[in-house]
Order: C-alpha cells, then sequence, then structure tokens
C-alpha cells in the first residue's frame, strides 16, 4: 500500500471518460488502498480514479474530517458509481481539487442527490446524501466523465486558471529537459 502521484491539470488523462468496473478484484482493492492513502496524506476529502492515473470509476471519499480534525476517520469507497436522483433545490459550496492545487471557487450544484453503486464487497447499495458529502460525491462522478469543477464556473475564470497552469506545466518541461538539470 502507497500513496499515488496526483495528475495535476493540463494532463489529458483527467479529461477521459473512465471505464465502469467489471468485477472486483485484488487490483481494485489494492488501487482503493492507495487512493485512500493518497487522499488522507494530500490531504483531501475524496479522490477519483482518473487522479492517480487509472481510468476505472473508482472513487474514494472521507467528509467527517472537514470541519473536526479530531473526527474519526469515515472512509467511503465507491465503485461505478451512478446519480439516480438529484434535487431541484441547489446549494453552493467553495470547491477545491487536488488535480487544480491552491484555486477555490464557487459552485452551485443539486443540494441533495441519491447515489447508486457497488461497495468493496461487491454489494449493490444506494445512498442520499446532502450537504458537504452531495456536493463531493458530484464532484467525484464528475472527475470520472472527464468534468473538473472549473467547467461550472465563468469561461472567463476557467480559462485564467487554465492558462496558468498550462504556463507551469511548459517550465516544468523546459526544467525537465535542460541538461543542466540533469544529475
Ligand atoms: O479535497 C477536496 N475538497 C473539496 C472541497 C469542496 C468540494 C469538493 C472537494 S473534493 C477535493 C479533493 C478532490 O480533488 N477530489 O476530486
Ligand atoms: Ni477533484
Amino acid at each position: 500500500m502507497s500513496p499515488r502521484p496526483i495528475l495535476i491539470i493540463p494532463d489529458t488523462r483527467l479529461r477521459q471518460v473512465a471505464d465502469p468496473v467489471p468485477s472486483i478484484d485484488k487490483e481494485i482493492g489494492t488501487l482503493v488502498e492507495d487512493m485512500f492513502e493518497t487522499m488522507y496524506l494530500a490531504p483531501g476529502i475524496g479522490l477519483a480514479a482518473p487522479q492517480v492515473g487509472v481510468l476505472k470509476r473508482v472513487v474514494v471519499l472521507d467528509v467527517a474530517k472537514r470541519r473536526d480534525e479530531e473526527a474519526k476517520a469515515e472512509p467511503m469507497a465507491f465503485i461505478n458509481p451512478v446519480i439516480t436522483w438529484a434535487s431541484e433545490e441547489l446549494s453552493t459550496y467553495e470547491e477545491g481539487c487536488l488535480s487544480i492545487p491552491e484555486y477555490y471557487e464557487a459552485v452551485e450544484r443539486p443540494a441533495v442527490i441519491r447515489v447508486a453503486y457497488l461497495d468493496l464487497a461487491g454489494a449493490a447499495k444506494e445512498i442520499e446524501a446532502d450537504g458537504i458529502l452531495a456536493t463531493c460525491l458530484q464532484h467525484e462522478i464528475d472527475h470520472l466523465n472527464g468534468v473538473l469543477f472549473i467547467d461550472h464556473i465563468s469561461r472567463l475564470k476557467r480559462a485564467r486558471v487554465m492558462r496558468k497552469f498550462e504556463k507551469a506545466a511548459k517550465s516544468r518541461d523546459y526544467e525537465d529537459s535542460r541538461p543542466s538539470s540533469r544529475p
């Protein structure tokens, strides 16, 4: 069990549609363990498999520590999650994303949702979520479809943040290509 590197925009893998998990085997077990470790280390309250470069429909979440650092961990894993119902009522949260470090913006989404999924034992489950859990689940399920929270903000703000991260990626590539930066 080990943490994995988190992909940062504009990595194209963050824009792919992830594949459903056909069966929950040892490989998925290891992936979920590694995703929890990666999420707690970051730290974050959720993580989708594409963020660690695995294009499978797997999400981990733990919203328990958001307000209370002392709170007990409440890890949740969702395989092949599907939103089966969303409220007309909306709510707004200040969102962030581990793949878009240190950028935060308000996003409006349905306030309450129901989500069908498989648990780690392969059992079919359905939960109703509200509050930060509803927001986070929608944010993570978006990742499985190649959608990022900046797709829900204004075009101008999105263009600004994309440009900033594209520049940063280019200068990283340049530094990596310099002979003097080689050991
Ligand atoms: O750690 C995270 N915090 C967060 C805050 C508000 C709304 C969504 C999130 S998810 C984010 C971790 C992440 O990038 N998951 O994909
Ligand atoms: Ni995210």
